[in-house]
C-alpha cells in the first residue's frame, strides 16, 4: 500500500470521504487521491515525495506558481503580530484601495472568506437592493455551495452528477431560474415570464466549472442591456476569472462592466480570502450603512489581506504576467492541439487567456449539455495515464486547467509529449 493509499484510508475515518472539498476526492476519475506534503513553482511533491507538473494550481490561487517568495515572506513578517484583531486594519483600507485602483467600475468593496460567501453575499444584496427575490444562473455555472446556487450547477455537482442536492428547500429551488449558457433567447424568455421579480442574472463571464467555455459573441452584451432593460443586478462571479484574465479580471478583458462583482482564489495569494464589490448605490445598501446583514468574524484579518494585497501588488505592478501567462497557455493548446489532431479523435481545445480544457466531443462546447455528452471516460483515462507520468490535471472533466507563470517551455513540452504518449494506447 502506497503512502497516499494509507494516508486515504486514514483521512476517511475522520473527514466525509477523506477530503475537504469533493472535487479533491478524484470520485468521478476514480483512484485514490494524492495526498500533497509541498509544493514550489510549477510543481507539486506528495507523501511520496513524488514530482507532478500542477495544472491545478489550489483551483486558481497559485497564478504566480506555489510558494511565491513575497508572499510567503509577507505572511512570516506579519503573522508575529497576532493573526487576527477582530477590528479594523490599515492593511483592510489598503487592499480595498488596491481592488479599486485595478477595478475602476468598484465603488466599493468588501472582504469575506471564500468565494461562495462572496457570490452568496451579492445575491442576498441584488435581492435586498431590488426587492425581488429570484435569481438566474446558468446551467453548469457554480457559485459556491450556498443553497440558491446547488441548481444544475457546475463543478463537484455536475462531477458527481447531483441532479437536485438534498437539504436545499424546495422554496429556494423555485426562486433559482436556470438557463443554458450561451442562450440569450433562453434568459429573455425567463425575464418575460416572470416580469418585475428577476432581483439578479449572476453569471461566469468565461465559465469554467464544466470545463472552459467562453462566451459566445453578443452573449454577455445581450445580458447587459436585458439587465439595463428589467431593472436586474448584473453580477459577475470572477471568483475564478479575477485577476487571472487580465489585471482587471473578465470585466477588463471583455470590455464589459457588470453591477456587482464576485472575487475569491488568486484574490487570497492562497489564503482563505473572497470579496465582493461594485456601485455605491448598491452596495450601500450593505451593513452597517444599510440593512442587507452581511458579517465574518475573520473576514479581512491581517494574515489573509497580508497575502492578497501582496499577490494583487505583484500582478498590477507586473503587467507582463498576463502576456507570459496567455503565451504559455497558447503554446500549451498549439501542441495539444497538433497531438491530438494527429490522433484523429473527436476533440475540442476551449481556451480564452489562461483559461483551457479539452473535450473529447465530436461537437463544439458551448454549454454544459455539449460538456455532459463529451466521451468523458475518455477524459478520465487521460487523467490517471498523465497522473502515473507526473502530470496533475484536474480530477474531472468539467473543470478548468488553471496555468501559472512558474510552468517553463519544458514543463509545456512534457505536458504535450505524455499526452501524445497516451493517445498512442488507445
Ligand atoms: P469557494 O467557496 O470554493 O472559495 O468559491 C466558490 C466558487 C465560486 N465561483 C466560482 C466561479 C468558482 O469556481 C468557485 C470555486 N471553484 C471550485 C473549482 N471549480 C473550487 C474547488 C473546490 O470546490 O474545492
Amino acid at each position: 500500500m502506497t503512502k497516499n493509499e494509507q494516508l486515504f484510508q486514514r483521512a476517511q475515518q475522520s473527514i466525509p470521504g477523506g477530503v475537504n472539498s469533493p472535487v479533491r476526492a478524484f470520485k468521478s476519475v476514480g483512484g485514490t487521491p494524492i495526498f500533497m506534503q509541498r509544493a514550489k513553482g510549477a510543481y507539486l511533491y506528495d507523501a511520496d515525495g513524488k514530482q507532478y507538473i500542477d495544472y491545478i494550481n489550489s483551483w486558481g490561487p497559485m497564478i504566480l506558481g506555489h510558494a511565491y517568495e513575497p508572499v510567503v515572506q509577507a505572511i512570516q513578517q506579519r503573522v508575529a503580530d497576532s493573526t487576527s484583531f477582530g477590528a479594523p486594519t490599515e492593511l483592510e483600507i489598503e487592499m480595498a484601495e488596491l481592488i479599486r485602483s485595478m477595478v475602476p467600475n468598484v465603488d466599493l468593496v468588501r472582504m469575506v472568506n471564500s468565494g461562495t460567501e462572496a457570490c452568496m453575499s451579492a445575491i442576498r444584496l441584488a435581492r435586498g437592493y431590488t426587492g425581488r427575490n429570484k435569481i438566474v444562473k446558468f446551467e453548469g455555472c457554480y457559485h459556491g455551495h450556498a443553497d440558491a446556487f446547488l441548481v444544475k450547477a457546475g463543478s463537484g455537482v455536475a462531477t458527481f452528477n447531483i441532479q437536485t442536492v438534498p437539504g436545499v428547500p424546495s422554496g429556494i429551488y423555485n426562486d433559482t431560474l436556470t438557463a443554458p449558457y450561451n442562450d440569450l433567447a433562453a434568459v429573455q424568455k425567463l425575464a418575460d415570464d416572470n416580469k418585475g421579480e428577476i432581483a439578479a442574472i449572476i453569471i461566469e463571464p468565461v465559465a469554467g466549472n464544466m470545463g472552459c467555455i467562453p462566451p459566445a459573441p453578443g452573449f454577455l452584451e445581450g445580458l447587459r442591456a436585458l439587465c439595463d432593460k428589467e431593472g436586474i443586478v448584473f453580477i459577475f462571479d470572477e471568483v475564478m476569472t479575477g485577476f487571472r484574465l487580465a489585471a482587471g479580471g473578465a470585466q477588463e478583458r471583455l470590455g464589459i462592466n457588470a453591477d456587482l462583482v464576485t472575487y475569491g482564489k488568486v484574490i487570497g495569494g492562497g489564503m482563505p480570502v473572497g470579496a465582493f464589490g461594485g456601485k455605491r448605490a448598491i452596495m450601500e445598501h450593505i451593513a452597517p450603512l444599510g440593512n442587507v446583514y452581511q458579517a465574518g468574524t475573520l473576514s479581512g484579518n491581517p494574515i489573509a489581506m497580508i497575502a492578497g494585497h501582496t499577490m494583487l501588488k505583484a500582478l498590477k505592478e507586473q503587467p507582463a504576467v498576463y502576456t507570459q501567462l496567455e503565451d504559455k497557455t497558447a503554446l500549451l493548446h498549439i501542441g495539444l492541439d497538433a497531438a491530438l489532431a494527429a490522433k484523429g479523435i473527436p476533440y475540442v481545445i476551449n481556451r480564452l487567456g489562461s483559461m483551457i480544457s479539452i473535450h473529447f466531443s465530436d461537437k463544439p462546447v458551448n454549454d454544459f449539455a455539449a460538456a455532459a455528452s463529451a466521451n468523458n471516460a475518455l477524459f478520465n483515462k487521460y487523467f490517471h495515464f498523465m497522473l502515473d507520468n507526473g502530470v496533475y490535471l484536474p480530477p474531472s472533466a468539467f473543470e478548468t486547467w488553471f496555468i501559472s507563470t512558474a510552468l517553463s517551455y519544458a514543463d509545456i513540452e512534457q505536458t504535450v509529449a505524455l499526452t501524445a504518449k497516451f493517445l498512442e494506447t488507445i
